[in-house]
């Protein structure tokens, strides 16, 4: 009865039981009771309609059966549901049972495919065979203790096979999501070393950069300006009478200071500018590629900025102001490396402070250091009423000729109010080549310090 299906046919009786395979059951019952064979279908396929009721009646008991009469029949049933082996004879008209079975090789990987034949010795079997396409050969005829057997090693495969490919599913919807979290997981681990190492190198209360950092990152501006051939400058800055303010205000309005301070100061530089707390009441500032001369202007818009500025409480200082002194040096100016330039700016901070504070002082070059020292000179200035300015004592062109000095700390006179451009006029005047910064010693007598220092050292 070829291409039939009728329903009192025995050959072509319908299984009773066709639940689709559940792979992850089936795999538990492998191990605890056993894989439940009739739930993974079986398709046999022979063109001699005895041959596959014998197979019927041998395994319907056991297994979920299903068949074909030709190759193209059970190509057209293996593409409209699952089926788990398929047994097929190989001398069939039409499509023979090896052709049958490699043309479901692309469409039905796990099906386990198994050959019936007589012919054991036949080429194509055997290299269909070898090739992994075809899972077993079953000979003609063969006995039902066997091909039972057969059967439920075929099964268990096409059970393993199916859940080895459900696990690698899982494992590689794992791998993705391990991934997913394990790059988010990077992501907050970078956020937070950066956090800790900005941590690592600020200052708890201000958040400036800290006292480690600033040496290292001096350090190695100095052999960068070194290795360019640039200049580089400092400013070491000490807030005036500042125990004053904490023995009075108490020390957390001191702290509230000090955080107003930083952030002034850091307002008031360029970017590219690096400030630092030294430590205590004491800040620094490195000012990359200045000249020194530069550097001293800008200490002066520092000083005066913060002279000017509204800290609270202010008013409990000696002067009613809050002040800070500046001492400034420049690399390789005031020092051959970068230990002896700091050093430079604190001897000039410390000149700052001995002059009554709320000044600038300019570290005494390296080279003018020696004469220097013997040639602390202190002169007057006055300037008169049409703004006109001179040298006490001196006419302006008796200036000392060459200048050779590093500092010349000239007393102001003054009775005008523009005094310090007035003294500025004056030394220009006097051919001075060097920047000038004037500075007020007290308002009251109206004095003032004017530092000049040589530039061509
Ligand atoms: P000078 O003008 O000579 O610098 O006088 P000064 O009072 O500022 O100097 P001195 O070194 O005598 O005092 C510095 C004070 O700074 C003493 C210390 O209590 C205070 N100080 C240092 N660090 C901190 C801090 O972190 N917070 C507060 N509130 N005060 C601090
Ligand atoms: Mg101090
Ligand atoms: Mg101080």
């Amino acid at each position: 009865m070829p291409g039939g299906g009728s329903t009192d046919d025995p050959v072509r009786q319908a299984p009773t039981r066709r639940t689709p395979p559940n792979v992850r059951a089936s795999l538990e019952f492998t191990l605890d009771e056993g894989i439940r064979y009739y739930e993974y279908p079986i398709l046999i396929v022979d063109d001699e309609p005895e041959n596959l009721q014998a197979f019927c009646l041998n395994f319907r008991q056991e297994f979920t059966i299903q068949t074909a009469n030709s190759g193209a029949e059970a190509l057209g049933m293996l593409a409209e549901r699952d089926y788990a082996v398929v047994v097929s004879d190989h001398r069939m008209p039409g499509m023979s049972g090896v052709e049958l079975l490699e043309r479901t090789v692309e469409s039905h990987p796990d099906l386990v495919r198994i050959i019936l034949t007589g012919y054991t010795d036949n080429e194509s079997i055997i290299e269909a065979i070898n090739q992994g396409r075809i899972y077993h050969y079953v000979t003609k005829p063969w006995g039902p203790d066997d091909l039972g057997v057969t059967l439920k090693r075929a099964i268990e495969r096409y059970a393993m096979a199916a859940h080895n490919r459900s696990l690698i599913s899982d494992l590689r919807r794992s791998k993705q999501d391990i991934e997913r979290k394990l790059k988010q997981a990077n992501r907050e681990l970078q956020r937070a070393n950066e956090r800790w190492k900005r941590l690592a190198v600020s200052d708890g209360l201000t958040g400036l950069y800290n006292h480690r950092y600033f040496q290292e990152r001096w350090r190695r501006e100095v052999q960068r300006a070194r290795r360019y051939n640039e200049t580089l400058s400092l400013m070491v800055i000490d807030v005036d009478r500042f125990k004053n303010f904490n023995d009075t205000m108490g020390h957390p309005q001191g702290d509230v200071l000090l955080k107003a301070m930083a952030t002034l100061l850091t307002r008031a530089v360029r970017e590219v500018d690096l400030v630092a707390r030294y430590g205590g009441e004491e800040f620094v500032i490195v000012l990359p590629n200045t000249p020194r001369d530069d550097a001293a202007v800008l200490a002066q818009r520092v000083r005066s900025l913060v002279a000017q500025h509204p800290f609270k409480h202010r008013d409990v200082q000696p002067t009613g102001r809050l002040t800070i002194s500046i001492g400034v040096s420049a690399f390789p100016d005031d020092g051959a490396d970068a230990s002896e330039v700091i050093i430079a700016a604190d001897k000039a901070l410390y000149r700052a402070k001995d002059g009554g504070r709320d000044r600038v002082m300019v570290a005494l070059g390296v080279t003018d250091r020696a004469e220097a020292a013997n040639q602390d000179e202190e002169m007057d200035l006055i300037v008169d009423e049409d703004g006109e300015a001179r040298i006490a004592a001196l006419s302006a062109t008796d200036l000392p000729q060459p200048i050779g000095l590093d500092t010349l700390r000239l007393r102001v006179m003054q009775a005008e109010k523009e005094a310090e451009v007035s003294a500025a006029q004056a030394v220009r005047a006097a051919s001075q080549p060097g920047v000038l910064v004037p500075q007020r010693i007290e308002d009251d007598e109206e004095e003032f310090v004017v530092e000049v220092y040589d530039d061509e050292d």
